[in-house]
Parts: C-alpha cells; structure tokens; sequence
C-alpha cells in the first residue's frame, strides 16, 4: 500500500471528515449525565411494554438551534418535551425522526449557546420487543408451575441504547448515568449499580421505584438494566481492590441442576485486576443468564449479560471442549472490563481495539485459570488456521475499516475482526517481549481510563514503554509497523533463499494470493525477521533480529549465528507474526530431514509444525511448490504426537479432498486412511476411555484420531462406534457425537428414526446439536429429507441452527452432498428469512467449498437480501477452487498416489 493510501485510510478511520459521516451526530453536542427513569410493564402476555423519562445534562461547542440525538421505534409525545437552562426554558418548535439514520432531531425556538449548561427532559415509550436488542423482552417456562416467566433486558452494543431511550448513542459521547428503575413487586429490577432507595410507586399498587447509584462516564452502550424474577445463587466475593460481589441468576429449573459457569468470574476479574494492575472500579457484578440473547454474552458495567447456554454447563453430558469454549467467553467478557469499558474506541472502525485485545487476555486468562486445558496455544492455532484459510483473497478487508450505519456496525462484530485483532495484540506481545509490553499495556489503561481512543493511543502507550525498557530497538515507529498490519487485508509470504556459499540470506516479501489472478503489486507489511537455526534451536526467543520495511520489499542478511550449509533455518518462531514463509528447495529438504529423522524433530515447535505444513500446502496449492515437496513434509506424521499439526494438516487435507470427485476422490479417501491410521493407533479404546478421566490434551487428540479414522473407514474406528447400542450407553461424553454419527452412516433406517424421535423429544439443546449433526452423516437422503423438512417447519429459536448442523454434516461425509445442496436452493427463500447473517454464509461457503454449485446458481442467490454480502466471497472463492480443480488437483493426486 502507498504512503498516500495509507494517509487516507487514516482519515477516514479517525472520522474527522464528517462530508463522509452522514451517519455521525453532528459533533457538537456533549451530554454530560443522563438521568433515567423506567418503568417496565411484565404483566399481560402480549403488550409487554415499558415507559420512561430521560433527563440529559448536555453543552454545546456551537452556536445552533436544533438538537440531534439518536431514537428509534419509541414513542415520543413531542409536547412533553422540555428543554431548560439557567436561562430559562426554550421552546421545542418541532420533532422529527430520520429513520434511515436513527436520528431524532428538535428545532427550537432559539439558539443554544457554548456557554451554558441545558436540561433536556424527554418521556418515551415503546413495547418490549423480541428482537433482542435494545429493551427486550425474554421468557422462560417454569416447568413446575406451567408458567411462561416474562423478563425485560438490555442489548445496547452497538447501536441499541437509541432503542431503549432518546440518546446520543456513539461511544466517544461519555457521560454520568443515574438509573431509577420502575417494576412491580413480584420482579426485582438491577443496573450496574447498587440500589440507593426504593419508594412506592404512587398510583400503581405493588409497583416500586427503585434509584440506583450513579454510574461513571461510561458509553451508552455499556449501560444495561433489567427487571426479571430469575433465581440467584450464593454471593461470592472477588479477590480485587474493591472485594466485588458477584451474584449470578437464572431461570429455576438451571439452579436447581447446579451447573454453571458462574464461579469463574471472581477469579478472572481478580487475575485480569492484577495483571492490568488497574482497579476495577464497580462494587459488585450480577451476571445473568438470560434464555434469549442475541451474542453470546454482553460486557456491560456491572451486569454481564450471557445467553443462557453460554453460561451453564453439565460436566456429565456436555463436552468439555465446550465447557472451555464457555470459559473462554466469560473471560473474554472480563477482559473488556480494561479493554472497551475503561478504555474505549473512539468510533466502531476501531472495534478490533477492544475485541482483539478481550480474546488475547481472555486466553491468557483460561491459562492462567485452567493451567491444564493448554487453551491458549490451542486457540491460537485454530485462529490461525481461520486467518490464513480466509485473508488471501481480494473480498477481505482490513480489521479497521471506515463503517457507516448501525447495519455497517453490526457487520464489524465477525470472527475475523476478533481473531485477527487478538493474533495482532500476540504479535505485539512477542515483538516487544514481557516487559516492554505489559508497561505499554499498563500505561495505556492508566492513561486512558473513562476516555477514548483510536489505535494510535495504544501503538503510542507501547512506543513509550519501548523507549523506556526497549533500548535495543531503539529507531523502530511502532505506528508505521503496526498500521501495516491493521489498516489493510490481507498477510505477506516471505521468500527466503539462502547462499549456502556465502551464508547469506535474501529475503523478500509479497502479498500471499489464493489465486494469481488477483495480484495487487503495491501491498507491503513492516514484518519482523526472528530466524532460527538449527544448531540452536530456540523457539522461545521470539524479538526481531531484523526488520524488512515497507515499501523496500527486499532484504539480505548475514545472521547472527551463521548457519552451516548442511542445517536449515527457521523464519518466525511460534509464527509470531502472521506470515506465510516460503524457503528455497535446499532449506525445506534440510528441514524435512530432521523432523523425519530425530526424535523431537530437532526441536521445531509445534506451532511451527503445523505452520510449515500448512505453508509448504499452500505454496502447492498456488503452484509455487510442488505437491510432491509438501507430501514429503508430511512423511514424519506417523511420529507426530501432538494435536495441533495433525489438526492443521487434516484441515487442509480434508479442505483438498472436497474438490475431489469420482477417481480422484477414491484415491484421496485411500490416502487419507493411511494417513490417519497411525494418529489413530495412539488412541486408546473407547470402552477405556469411557473408565479414564482424560486430561484436555488427551480429548482433543483422541477426537481427532476418531473422528479422522472413522471418517475414512478404518475398519476397527467404526466396529468400536457400532459397538455402543445407542439405547442404553451412548459412549463416552466426549465422543458421542462421532458415536452418533458413525452408527446413522452405517446403521439402518430404524437407528434413523429412533435418533429423529429423541431429537424431538429433546429440549437440551447440546444433545439436539449432536442429535443434528449425526443425522446428517446418513447415506439416504430420503431420510435426512424428512429431517430437514421437518425443521423447516418447526417454530422454535434454534431450529435454523439444527438445520445448519444437519446439512454440515451431510456435505462433510459427502454421500448425499449433491442432494443437501438442492435442498438448500430450494428453500433458499425460507432460509432466507430464517437463518441470521452468519448461518447464511456458512451454507454458501459450504457449498463452494465442497464443490456442489455451478456460478450460476450462486449468482441466482443475488435476488436474496441476506444473502449478497457472503456471495462476493463466495464467488471469489469459487473461482479460486475451479482454477485448482482445473490446474493442480492432477498434480495433487499425482503426488498422493506414490504413498497409496
Ligand atoms: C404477582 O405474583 C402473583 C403470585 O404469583 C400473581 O398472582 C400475580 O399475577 C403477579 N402479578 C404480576 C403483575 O406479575
Ligand atoms: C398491567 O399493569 C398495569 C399497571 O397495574 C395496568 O395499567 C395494565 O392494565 C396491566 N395490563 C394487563 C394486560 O394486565
Ligand atoms: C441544525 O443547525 C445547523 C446550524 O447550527 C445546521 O447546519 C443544520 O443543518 C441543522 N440541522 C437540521 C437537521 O436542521
Ligand atoms: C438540570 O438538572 C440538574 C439535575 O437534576 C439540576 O441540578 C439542575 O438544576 C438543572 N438545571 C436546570 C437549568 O434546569
Ligand atoms: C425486529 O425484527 C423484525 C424482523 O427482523 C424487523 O422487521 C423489525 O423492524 C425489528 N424491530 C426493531 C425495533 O428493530
Ligand atoms: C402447559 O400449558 C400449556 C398452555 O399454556 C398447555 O398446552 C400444556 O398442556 C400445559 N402442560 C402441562 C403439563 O400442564
Ligand atoms: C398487592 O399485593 C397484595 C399482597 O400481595 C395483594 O393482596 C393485592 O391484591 C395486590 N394488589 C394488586 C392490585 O395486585
Ligand atoms: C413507535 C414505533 O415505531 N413502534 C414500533 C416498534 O416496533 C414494533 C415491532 O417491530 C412495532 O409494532 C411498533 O409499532
Ligand atoms: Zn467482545
């Protein structure tokens, strides 16, 4: 990228040209308290509703005489409406609503001075509605009683507080919050703060007005409130500054199993205190499971909102895969009590700044927590895995990135902003080392706390801490370096070819492509150079001994401990940075030798195993290496003991095989069987495993080697599966899913149905997922037909997700991939309506990657609303896989073909 792109880019993303922020407050109004006033109505069953009052202390910075602030679908009495200053009152001449902007605008009959303090007092009201977001109504039946429980709750991130209440609702306009809450007295009602008093309501028998304690300048996004009668459970106390008091709630019939994630808040919140070394500042956090959520929790001051799913857990029947997955939500919830509630972005194109931030320290919080589960390093892989897979092709955009309306917003809360964020904050933790970072870190909240800021804050904060401990890297700007890396898509491939005469190195770099066709020539990263050698071997030691700059695109080194001809070197220990590396042909044949011939394969660390393969692949996969170079990497798999290069390697195999049709496929399948047969003799027997408690380790390696064995046919994989009678003993948690699927592949139609019935029977949603899932490993697609079709006209919230499971399946084990994927276009008006954003495009990619729809089809998808966005990947990726069927899968299989 160019020195003036990149300028421009900074621009926009700091939002100071408001020409391109038709969707910004005029920026000139700051509110200074807010003053709320609801009463929620719970009774009745359908007109569920709630009325209030907000009181805004505001000044303007500008002469002017209309007020903009935000409100949506609330009722408004305009003649209600009062505006008062030590002045006197001013008169509201008119309101209007934009609805495409949100905005709710009142002329006045005078001007509003800079000088003064106005009071703006606006009565709303509005139902409570089901979409989950702003002030929303949930409920859960109470299973004794027969009773539907109705509750009210808030989702105001990102753009929902105008929902709930007239506000000005961007994340720059902090301002003190001051909530009285209004309910009968059946509920109770909580806000991030304690209760002060409560007082009769006056007219309404049993109703009470409860006010809470004032809130800190906060954004109007962290402000939640809720009224419900859910349970709560025994009080703890955190280990912090302020000794916090956590009390988590649910429905009845949750506190009464007892399984709850709950008690690992006051540990994270105390570790993540320490480790900040910043106060968090609240007495107390209820945390609430609410049975309707629309993400998977919400962050909020003082009353952390989970989905309830999210928060309960029952070690005896759900995985503990996904009792990690949870934790590793609750301590990303707590990590952004620094990183988004004390310190946040002035604006949503620098959401990455508070979520890839919350999924770093929400891993090191897990490690630090769960010393055994090894989360972090696992997730690590896995969102590499992601970001490599996805950010080569032209439709990705950078993790910081101008957005518009509330819908624009929306879209920046993906996996890819989250996971590029938190491998962006690694990289700079093992660029800087421990302590250089940690300072910066420390610094930054200290310095930034109840304020906001753009990424230039945190590179600064880090540039400070560098020049204090750093000396070494004296010279080095961190913002140039880094907003290479935030500020456009995409990652680097860097070429190594080695003079084994001279012993030096060149190294250049370029954009890596999934397709040639794309080539951008002028993109360019700050990429540090951390080599390794073999004779000492030393991932740990993970700073830059060199830097190859942007745009000079071209390096050569001597390094520092010259390596001899005959040993390999390593770029990027423990893949540090998110590069692709590309070695000439001596240096891979150097490092293929070792790990095919010692015993810890010369000390390569795992990271770098799976990465190497996962590269030397790719590199195959654009023609830049040949297939026949990547297979011999993967001849030293047999003595691979660790999961994560076989799952990377598997992923990128599997991903190979769904291209492949007729002979081709056969091949691979043989292949594969080999491949997996010696990952799956270090697997100890089902029926032992079923007796043994497994460390997370254990589990994540045996699933691999079960799910990979009896995918492709290992005959004793699938007589251990069929040994299970599904009636009486369903096999070891962890591994029943790959139970339930491998008896509907090779079972019969009664097994079919049996497992659709208790799937009906069923309200326990992770066994309905696995139910699901298994369904779709069946070989007749009559049966999955009436399956689907079944969903399709069932009612219920998570109805769409069973489908999205069932067809998944069904196109992995690929007997009736052709058959699921016209099921799916021709309902793709129902799905259309029924599936979020995020289901939709794991169908479509679904489908092109396993090579099941023509262009055409994919283009006819156009005439679906939701459906475009995911369609400019789609397609792109489309194209990407034919040119691979059409150029390379010979060359693939050629390869392959030598170890059948
Ligand atoms: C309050 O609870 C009582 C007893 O359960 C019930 O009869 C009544 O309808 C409830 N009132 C409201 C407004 O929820
Ligand atoms: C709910 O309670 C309010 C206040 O008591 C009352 O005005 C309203 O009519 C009730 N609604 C229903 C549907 O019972
Ligand atoms: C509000 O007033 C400003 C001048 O202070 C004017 O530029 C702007 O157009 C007005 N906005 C609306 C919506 O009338
Ligand atoms: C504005 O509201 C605050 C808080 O209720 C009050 O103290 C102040 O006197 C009010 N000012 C005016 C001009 O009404
Ligand atoms: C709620 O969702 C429905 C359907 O998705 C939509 O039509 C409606 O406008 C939404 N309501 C609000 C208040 O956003
Ligand atoms: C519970 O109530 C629903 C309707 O409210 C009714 O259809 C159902 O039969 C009831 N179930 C029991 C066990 O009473
Ligand atoms: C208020 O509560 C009392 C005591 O629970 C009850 O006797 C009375 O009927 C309630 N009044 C209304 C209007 O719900
Ligand atoms: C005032 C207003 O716009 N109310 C609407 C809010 O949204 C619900 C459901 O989406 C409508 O029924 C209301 O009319
Ligand atoms: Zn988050």
């Amino acid at each position: 990228m160019t020195g003036i792109r990149l300028f421009l880019l900074l621009l926009l993303s700091v939002g100071v040209l408001s020409i391109f922020e038709p969707y910004r407050l005029p920026d000139i109004y700051r509110p200074q308290h807010y003053d709320l006033r609801i009463l929620t109505h719970l009774n009745g069953t359908d007109q569920l509703n709630f009325e209030g009052q907000v009181m805004i202390n505001f000044q303007v910075l500008d002469q002017t005489r209309n007020i903009t602030l935000h409100a949506k679908n609330l009722t408004i009495d305009q003649t209600q409406i009062t505006l008062t200053s030590k002045r006197g009152s001013n008169c509201i001449v008119k309101a209007e609503f934009n609805d495409d902007k949100e905005f709710y605008i009142l002329h006045l009959s005078e001007d509003l001075q800079q000088t003064e303090q106005y009071n703006l007092t606006i009565p709303f009201k509005s139902p409570l509605n089901r979409n989950e977001t702003g002030y929303y109504r949930s409920s859960f039946n109470d299973s004794l009683t027969n009773q539907t429980h109705y509750l009210a709750v808030t989702q105001f991130s990102p753009t929902f507080a105008r929902l709930a209440f007239p506000c000005f609702d961007e994340p720059h306009l902090k301002a003190t919050f001051k909530v009285t809450l209004g309910y009968h007295k059946n509920y109770t009602g909580f806000t991030s703060t304690p209760i002060v008093k409560c007082e009769d309501h006056k007219n309404l028998e049993n109703y009470t007005w409860c006010e809470h304690e004032p809130l800190f300048r906060t954004s109007t996004y962290l402000v939640a409130y809720a009224v419900h009668n859910l349970t709560s459970v025994a009080t703890q106390s955190s280990d912090t500054v302020h000794n916090v008091t956590f009390t988590s709630w649910m429905q009845p019939k949750v506190v009464a199993e007892g399984h709850f994630l709950g008690n690992l808040a006051p540990k994270a919140l105390s570790y993540l205190e320490k480790l900040m070394e910043f106060s968090f500042p609240l007495r107390k956090v209820d945390q609430l499971a609410v049975p309707t959520h629309k993400f998977s929790a919400m962050e909020n001051w003082g009353l952390v909102t989970f989905k309830e799913n999210r928060f309960v857990h029952n070690d005896s029947i759900e995985m503990l895969e996904s009792k990690e997955s949870k934790a590793s939500t609750l301590g990303h919830e707590y990590a952004h009590q620094w990183f988004g509630n004390l310190v946040t972005m002035k604006w949503w194109n620098d959401l990455w700044l508070k979520e890839g931030p919350s999924t770093y320290f929400g891993y090191l919080t897990l490690d630090a927590l769960m010393p055994d589960w090894g989360t972090g390093e696992r997730y690590f892989a896995n969102d590499m895995a992601m970001f490599f897979r996805q950010d080569a092709i032209n439709s990705t955009i950078p993790i910081s990135r101008n957005v518009q309306g509330s819908e624009d917003i929306l879209k920046q809360f993906s996996e890819y902003v989250y996971k590029k964020g938190s491998l962006t904050v690694r990289m700079l933790h093992k660029l800087l080392g421990d302590d250089v970072f940690f300072l910066g870190i420390r610094s930054y909240v200290k310095r930034h706390a109840y304020n906001n800021v753009d990424q230039s804050d945190l590179w600064q904060s880090m540039q400070e801490a560098l020049s204090v401990k750093g000396a070494k890297n004296e010279g080095l700007c961190l913002s140039t370096i880094m907003d290479s890396w935030t500020l456009q898509a995409g990652y680097p491939l860097v070429s190594v070819s080695r003079n084994y005469t001279t012993g030096i190195v060149s190294v250049n770099q370029t954009r890596f492509w999934l397709a040639e066709s794309q080539h951008h020539p002028d993109s360019c990263w700050w990429i540090p150079l951390t080599f390794v050698n073999q004779q000492q071997a030393n991932f740990n030691e993970t700073r830059p001994q060199f830097w190859l700059e942007c745009p000079s695109n071209e390096r050569t080194l001597e390094l520092i401990n010259k390596p001899s001809a005959d040993q390999w070197i390593i770029l990027n220990p423990q893949v540090n940075t998110i590069y692709r590396v590309n070695y000439d042909d001596r240096n891979w044949r150097l490092i293929i030798h070792t790990l095919n011939s010692t015993e810890n394969f010369g000390g390569i660390h795992e990271l770098n195993r799976a990465q190497l393969m996962d590269d030397l692949m790719a590199l195959s996969w654009t023609d830049m290496q040949s297939y026949e170079l990547a297979l011999s990497l993967l001849e030293y798999l047999p003595n691979e003991h660790h999961h994560i290069p076989w799952k990377r390697i598997l992923e990128v195999l599997n991903r190979h095989g769904d291209l492949l049709r007729g002979m081709q496929a056969r091949i691979f399948r043989v292949f594969m069987k080999k491949l997996v047969a010696p990952l799956y003799e270090r697997c100890s027997r089902l029926e032992t495993l079923q007796k043994t408690t497994l460390s997370m380790q254990e589990i994540v390696l045996h699933r691999l080697g079960y799910a990979e064995a009896c995918r492709y046919g290992l005959e004793n994989c699938i007589s251990q599966a069929l040994g299970f009678n599904l009636d009486n003993d369903e096999g070891p948690v962890d591994f029943q899913d790959i139970v339930y699927c491998t008896n509907i592949e090779h079972g019969n139609e009664m097994q079919f149905h049996l497992m659709m019935q208790r799937f009906q029977n069923s309200t326990f949603e992770s066994k309905q997922t696995a139910w699901a899932s298994g369904l779709g490993c069946t070989r007749n697609f009559t049966q999955l037909q009436q399956f689907l079709d079944y969903l399709l006209q069932s009612t219920g919230a998570t109805t769409s997700n069973y489908y999205v499971e069932a067809v998944t399946s069904a196109m992995r084990r690929k007997h009736v991939a052709l058959e699921t994927t016209n099921h799916i276009l021709q309902h793709a008006t129902i799905l259309n309506d029924k599936l979020n954003a995020k289901q939709i495009k794991s169908l479509i990619l679904l489908m092109v990657e396993n090579d099941t729809i023509s262009h055409e089809k994919l283009q006819e998808l156009k005439s679906f609303k939701k459906l475009k966005e995911p369609l400019e990947i789609a397609l792109e990726m489309w194209n990407v896989n034919q040119i691979w069927i059409r150029k390379r899968s010979r060359n693939f299989i050629r390869a392959l073909t030598k170890y059948l």
